[in-house]
């Protein structure tokens, strides 16, 4: 068999769907062994940093590998960003790109980079193929390493003659595993210490965010009574209805489920670490910490918790639960008034009448328009903040954001490999103005595709986060803003459908309209921005928490 054939057989062994990307003169082999799966379909991408963000948002979505194709050099490097997103995130991520023939080659270094070294920072596992009897070990290696905790990138470079070379070697199969549970006795000490607490909060981050880790939170809540925050990738992992539910840590300090963190004395963090933005700051002589992860604590000067539960998660949460009594020493009148507190402060603009429109109003008015199984898939700008903060989700991932690398580009590609895993399922891609022009290409790819889809973007005509900080910081407003195209004509252009909002109250009737639409639906929201000062800046600095 040809090497390019094993491989493929060898990627329909670990159950791969789709490969995204664009193939280069390097990948013919490969393309034409792919040809002939019945199993993988190719998803050609418009740029290979969209392909590898849509590979990401597979695997995130799925707990498999998400895999992607380039070609050598150009193709590869293309991949550095979305190789980050992965890594960063936790998302199982595999890339594959071509090379120059390595044995004899008569082209010189032309194209020829050391991609295996330039993404050995940024992934788990980075490797060439320079034999075609090491494929199916160094696939079935790429997949392991890719999907065990913490998931992450992993970089297979296929160059061109062995793509051609003939093999025999046979494919292995995924042992039978299970991920070890945690010690007996650091669970006892970790309930023991939640029972001994005053105010004792749950923090659910971005690694309990697993199917059965969901049920054995639910089953803690209603056992324990204990409230909960999420930081901005564990967001609903837990519905955000619950009346135990506090907020998302949208900040690391200063918004209003600060008050609460601040009075708790002892934190369960569940699944979070310093790869996201803090949720809060830890201090020397502070509140207790207990990291409970699949994974041991990373130390930063914001993160040392004193007490580790390290093993499956979702196994640790159902010991804790059955070890944990309500206990006489908990008071959580405090934390139930802080709830009060935030509901009203969050929702207090939520029909605000202002056009163009104010954040708290289009998150709002999203939240109305999307049905609770429906995935929103953020692009990175001030909004992101917003939604983290405004937006109850009530599904496990419901709402996509990154909140690990915070890269811009991946909002429109993130929703396309969401409605590609999730077809029955309203998808809508929210993207600054300037995020969403940084991967706008792949409009094509998702019209192509056929796909219902609706992509709002947020127009400000500016990069408006950054305009927020610089505010923040008390500079002038410099060097942030820029024209946009006409962003109707622009998704006519690609054969979508394109709606400008004019008015306030219209955006609902739009979006609803749009989700239920067929096709590529492009929704231009003009934004007023002047709340981002407001609130999350004068407001906040002005609060004071409750006595
Ligand atoms: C690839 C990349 N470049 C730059 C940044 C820094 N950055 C973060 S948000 C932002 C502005 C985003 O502008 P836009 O997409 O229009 O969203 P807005 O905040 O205006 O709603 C910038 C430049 C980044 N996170 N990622
Ligand atoms: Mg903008």
């Amino acid at each position: 068999m040809k090497a390019s054939d094993l491989l493929v057989k060898a990627l329909e062994n670990e159950g791969v769907e789709y490969i995204f990307g664009i193939p280069g003169e390097e990948n013919l082999d490969f393309l034409n062994s792919l040809k002939d799966s019945s199993q993988i379909r190719l998803i050609l991408t418009r740029h290979e940093q969209a392909a590898g963000f849509m590979a990401a948002t597979y695997g995130r979505l799925t707990g498999r590998m998400g895999v992607c194709l380039s070609t050598l050099g150009p193709g590869a490097t293309n991949f550095v960003t979305a190789a980050a997103y992965a890594q960063l995130g936790g998302m199982p991520m595999l890339m594959i790109s071509g090379q120059k023939p390595i044995k004899i080659s008569k082209q010189g270094q032309f194209q020829v980079l050391d991609v295996v070294n330039l993404m050995k920072p940024l992934t788990k596992m980075s490797r060439q193929i320079v034999n075609g009897n090491h494929i199916p070990s160094l696939v079935r290696e790429a997949f392991r390493v890719g999907r065990e905790e913490r998931p992450g990138a992993i970089y297979l470079e296929l160059p061109e003659d062995i793509a051609r070379e003939g093999t025999s070697a046979a494919l292995f199969t995924a042992s039978v595993n299970r991920i070890p549970m945690a010690d007996s006795r650091i669970l006892r000490e970790a309930a023991d210490r939640i029972q001994a607490a005053k105010r004792p909060l749950l923090l659910i981050g971005a690694g309990a965010n697993r199917k059965r880790t969901q049920r054995e939170l639910e089953a803690f809540i209603e056992a324990t009574g204990i409230y909960f925050f999420g930081t901005q990738l564990g967001m609903g992992v837990v519905d955000e209805r619950h009346e135990r539910f506090l907020g998302t840590a949208a900040l690391s300090d200063g918004d209003y489920v600060h008050c609460a963190i601040e009075r708790s004395d002892l934190i369960v963090n569940v699944g979070h670490d310093v790869v996201e933005k803090p949720p809060f700051f830890m201090e020397n002589g502070g509140k207790q910490v207990i990291h409970v992860n699949f994974t041991s604590a990373q130390v930063d000067s914001v993160y040392f918790p004193q007490v580790e539960v390290v093993g499956d998660i979702a196994s640790s949460i159902h010991s804790l639960t059955g070890l944990i009594t309500p206990s006489e020493s908990w008071d959580f009148d405090y934390f139930g008034r802080v709830k009060t507190d935030v509901e009203k402060y969050l929702t207090n603009k939520d029909d605000d009448p202002r056009f163009p429109i104010v954040p708290q109003r289009f998150v709002a008015d999203t939240r109305r328009a999307m049905p609770s199984s429906g995935i929103l898939c953020l692009d990175n700008g001030i909004y992101k903040v917003w939604y983290a903060r405004n937006y109850k989700a009530y599904e496990p991932n419901t709402l996509l954001l990154d909140n690990a690398l915070a890269t811009m580009g991946a909002g429109l590609p993130s929703a396309i490999g969401a409605k590609i895993v999730f077809p029955d399922r309203k998808v809508m891609a929210v993207c600054g103005d300037g995020g969403f022009m940084m991967n706008s290409q792949e409009m094509e790819t998702a019209v192509r595709l056929g796909l219902d889809l609706v992509v709002l973007v947020l127009r400000d005509n500016a990069y408006g986060m950054i305009k927020w900080k610089q505010t923040g910081m008390g500079f002038d407003n410099f060097g942030l803003d820029y024209g946009n195209p006409d962003f109707v004509k622009y998704a006519e252009s690609y054969g979508a459908r394109g709606i400008r909002v004019e008015s306030n109250e219209s955006l609902l009737p739009i979006l609803k309209e749009a989700l239920d639409a067929k096709g590529v639906t492009l929704v231009e929201l003009p934004v007023d921005y002047s709340e981002n000062e407001k609130t999350l800046i004068e407001e906040l600095e002005q609060k004071t928490c409750l006595l």
